[in-house]
């Protein structure tokens, strides 16, 4: 048990409502078990059993503390007090971020922010504290898109983007995601449920880890997020022609996997030679039959560009485009390419940032305005309503491995500014 880390906020009434970091901390360490390994990863793909074990546990905490959780048709998990405290006539403020995990990835990115919206909601529920807005808590579903390629599915059902979404969504493997999505609650069939309407939202506050080295290094506990970084995400499939790497002479070979390559360079200098855009990077790639004495038949690669400026990242998917052609014609392989999510850079809401800012000052605790090199779910409810970002310290800058960790105490502060922030918005 971790001992008891509290400190006041304040509510509305001027009663002094307090998160309870020892009960935050301790829900963190709980959801890190589930798909947790040895070595301090955790993998809980969107929509695998991991996953659904997670949404399940946070569930169950929150019913236990006298509140209703819901799934939405998308997967997506809804925390909200019970119906009396729907009084506010105003739309209401919803807090979270996401459940899933990438593979062998860290347990607070996504988790952190939805254990703090529910020790938010918890908070306020159990001090009696009304607020002139309803607080609605969300575990999105699948924001990382690592088993089932659809990177921020559970926001794009809530904002109602389904024309962006695969009618028959499948996993790596192929495997439908129907069954999966039933198994978590949700239903393929009746997505456009789950979608709300574009100002049905007061606001909506994520509270995430920076998965940086800005705020560690400037010596900052709080992160007031400025912008969240556009990306686009391409699947490319490499055609060849397998055969016997000993007995096939190498000219007139139509070896995909030396395309890979040449691609995969490719990308790297775009970004770092040419400045193209800030980062492009290659970090899955299947090679069928991937036998070291066969030439390969076909490769599967993912590249995933990221940039603040929407111009720069198209000229970059241009660039990535015309390369691969290029490199398809002279290794005489046959190249499909597909650009399987786009999101667009965000700015968050100024008065947001303001309230955060304000807030963190109220709390003591030091601040830096800074942009997300991160995708996160925030970037598409921004289609709904205005959005805030709270960021915390990541020890070493590291996230996506296993040793991602913040400090108890920056755990502790964010939630405790994300409390202060609903309460003044
Ligand atoms: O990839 C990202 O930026 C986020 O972790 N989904
Ligand atoms: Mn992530
Ligand atoms: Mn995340």
């Amino acid at each position: 048990m971790h001992d008891s880390v509290t400190v006041a906020g304040t509510s509305r009434s001027g009663t002094s409502v307090r998160i309870d970091g020892a009960r935050l901390l301790d829900r963190l360490d709980r959801l890190a078990a589930i798909g947790g390994g040895e070595d301090g990863g955790v993998t809980r793909m969107g929509f695998s059993d991991a996953d659904q074990e997670g949404r399940a546990q946070v569930a169950r905490q929150a019913v236990e503390a006298g509140l209703t959780a819901t799934v939405d048709a998308g997967g997506n998990l809804l925390m909200r007090r019970p119906a009396d405290h729907r009084r506010s006539a105003r739309p209401p403020i919803m807090v979270g971020s996401h459940l899933d995990t990438v593979a062998n990835g860290g347990r607070l990115d996504g988790a952190y922010g939805v254990v703090a919206a529910l020790e938010v909601l918890q908070t306020l529920h159990e001090a009696g504290t009304e607020t002139d807005h309803e607080v609605v808590a969300v575990g999105f579903a699948n924001e990382e898109g690592a088993l089932f390629p659809q990177p921020f599915w559970g926001s794009m059902v809530l904002a109602g983007r389904l024309d962006a979404l695969p009618s028959e969504p499948e996993d790596y493997a192929g495997r439908p995601l129907r069954e999966a999505l039933a198994r978590a609650g949700g239903d393929l069939s009746q997505l456009k449920t789950a979608a709300w309407a574009p100002g049905s939202l007061t606001a909506y506050l994520e509270l995430h880890v920076e998965q940086g080295p800005v705020l560690e290094r400037l010596g900052r506990s709080i992160g007031v997020v400025e912008s969240i970084t556009g990306r686009i995400q391409m699947s490319v499939e490499l055609h060849g022609r397998a055969g016997h790497a000993g007995t096939t002479p190498m000219e007139g070979r139509q070896d995909p996997l030396v395309v890979a390559a040449r691609l995969i360079s490719a990308v790297q200098s775009l970004a770092q030679e040419e400045k193209l855009c800030r980062v492009a990077t290659v970090g899955r790639m299947e090679v069928q039959p991937n036998s070291p004495n066969t030439i390969p038949e076909t490769v599967r690669l993912d590249v995933d560009l990221r940039d603040s400026d929407p111009a720069r990242l198209d000229a970059a998917e241009r660039t990535v485009r015309t390369a691969l052609a290029a490199l398809a014609r002279s290794g005489d392989v046959r190249a499909v390419i597909e650009s399987t999510m786009r999101s667009a850079p965000v700015q968050t809401d100024p008065r947001i940032r303001d309230t955060i800012a304000a807030s963190a000052t109220e709390l003591g605790f030091t601040q830096q305005t800074l942009p997300s090199g991160a995708g996160h779910d925030a970037q598409i409810v921004a289609d709904l309503a205005p959005v805030g970002m709270i960021f915390v310290p990541s020890i070493d800058g590291v996230s996506h491995v296993p040793s991602e960790r913040t400090a108890p105490e920056d755990l502790v502060a964010g939630a405790e500014v994300l409390l202060r922030t609903v309460l003044k918005l």
